[in-house]
């Protein structure tokens, strides 16, 4: 006799959701069934305008020609190759294309399936490096409070949100953290980088006087810390991190899987602050948040120093079944033309100020205690109810979905990202109906 249950197809009780509050979800659940451009339709036939580029992935809008056409054909074509000791075509020519539009120097491509995958290879490559260097006593990795890296062990391990971190036992050893750059009571309702705080990117030379710079692989940080709650760097403080870094021979790497593909309105975010890290980490808008896949780009510097000793030995211990998955290719590849054709990776830039403006006309409305701003993305942040944290957000997030925007929250901010293709027309129904609810919030 057969021990299965018997379960209809909508039964919602077997997908355990993620970073869902799953029994309250079931109770009332928001399903999305079909998307186009700026939009979703919800399950009842209702448009909800996209104001969070899905999880700030879907950077062309949704359901483009290009996109799909090329996933359709390479899925029918060759769905699959072996990734280890094989190869095919447009996982090289992807690899191409993302170095023509990377900052200068990141010359080469590893392949993974997430923003995680590409963090956990990223820690990787970095300890690796200085032991191929010879420099193998160089294993400390450094974080931030509040970064966001994903949820693999070592992405949590120098991720510093406490609640992704405080159920999983002792994570990686040799990690320390440096203090984020949230400064309330200074910086609020700044428009773009924030005046105050450059000098706490000097609490790095602080923690490589306490470990000494002998034992430090690398640094890790999100140009724009986006999961926490978006977080603006302050002025001069990612450049002071890359001069701290290139004078003790650690390495800097940027976590860009929110900030890369146009979101800050340059091709990446290292472009916007002018400083070049040795690896940086991509993901989401990669594929326009199609089909999954990561990209870890380094120096020649760094690729160069494991191309060393026989060439019939594997240079680098690492890699996935899907590591350049051909669909995952294809879908890259199409997703970097509509973003060339359309010039998206630098629209955010001609639309920055407008969205600015737009945002920072809701200081004043109840319970408003801080606006942020860069490129295409926005944070409202509002004032906890007393005893009861992140549950006026969250409201705010209920009613927008019902009043037909979707936005992301996280604690008690508002965080928006919409896809780059947003009109100006958009952004005031986006913002504009965020207004109205702010006005009715408990
Ligand atoms: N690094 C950074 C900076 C991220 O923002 C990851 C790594 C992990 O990527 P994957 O693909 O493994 O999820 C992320 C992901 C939100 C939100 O609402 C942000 C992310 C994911 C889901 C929601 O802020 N960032
Ligand atoms: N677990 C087992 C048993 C495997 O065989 C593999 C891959 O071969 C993995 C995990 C890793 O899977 P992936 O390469 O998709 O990350």
């Amino acid at each position: 006799m057969s021990n299965r249950r018997n379960v209809t197809p909508n039964d919602l009780s077997a997908f355990w959701m993620p970073f869902t509050a799953n029994r309250q979800f079931k109770k009332a659940p928001r399903m999305m069934v079909a998307a186009k451009d700026m939009h979703y339709t919800t399950s009842d036939g209702r448009k909800v305008l996209d104001g969070t580029a899905g999880l700030w992935c879907v950077n062309a809008g949704h359901g483009r020609p290009r996109i799909v056409k090329a996933i359709a054909e390479q899925a029918a074509e060759m769905d699959y190759a072996p990734a280890f000791q094989m190869g095919h075509p447009k996982a090289f020519e992807l690899a191409n294309a993302l170095v023509s539009i990377a900052p200068q120097g990141l010359n080469h491509v590893l392949y993974t399936n997430s923003g995680s995958e590409s963090v956990e290879t990223a820690l990787k490559m970095a300890l690796a490096y200085h032991r191929v260097k010879g420099d193998g006593s160089r294993f400390r990795l450094i974080g931030r409070e509040r970064g966001y890296h994903g949820v693999n062990f070592g992405g949590i391990s120098v991720g510093g949100i406490v609640t992704n971190r405080k159920m999983f036992g002792t994570l990686l050893t040799g990690v320390d953290h440096m203090p984020h750059t949230h400064t309330p009571g200074k910086n609020q309702f700044t428009r773009g980088e924030r005046e105050e705080g450059g000098d706490l990117a000097t609490e790095l030379e602080r923690i490589v006087t306490l470990h000494d710079a002998s034992t430090i692989a690398a640094v890790i940080v999100e140009p724009v810390a986006g999961s926490t709650g978006v977080l603006i760097p302050p002025k001069g403080y990612l450049q002071k991190l890359r001069d701290i870094t290139r004078k003790h021979g650690i390495l800097l790497i940027f976590d860009e899987v929110i900030t890369g593909f146009g979101r800050v309105g340059t091709p990446f975010a290292a472009d916007y602050f002018g400083v070049t890290p040795d690896i940086m980490v991509t993901a989401k808008g990669l594929t326009n948040g199609t089909i999954p896949m990561g990209a870890v780009l380094v120096t020649s510097e760094i690729h160069d120093a494991f191309m060393q000793g026989p060439e019939h030995v594997i240079e680098f211990m690492h890699g996935y079944t899907y590591s350049g998955n051909p669909v995952a290719s294809a879908a890259g590849l199409a997703t970097l033309e509509t973003y060339k054709e359309e010039g998206l990776l630098t629209r955010g830039a001609e639309l920055a100020s407008y969205w600015e403006d737009a945002l920072h006309s809701l200081k004043g409305l109840p319970h408003v205690i801080d606006i942020r701003n860069l490129g295409l993305i926005g944070a409202v942040e509002l004032e906890p109810i007393a005893g009861s944290p992140t549950e006026r957000a969250f409201s705010a997030f209920v009613k927008a979905f019902e009043q037909g925007i979707l936005i992301r929250t996280t604690g008690d901010i508002i965080a928006m990202s919409p896809p780059l293709i947003i009109t100006k027309a958009q952004i005031d129904e986006l913002i504009g109906t965020l207004g109205g609810i702010l006005k009715t919030l408990e």
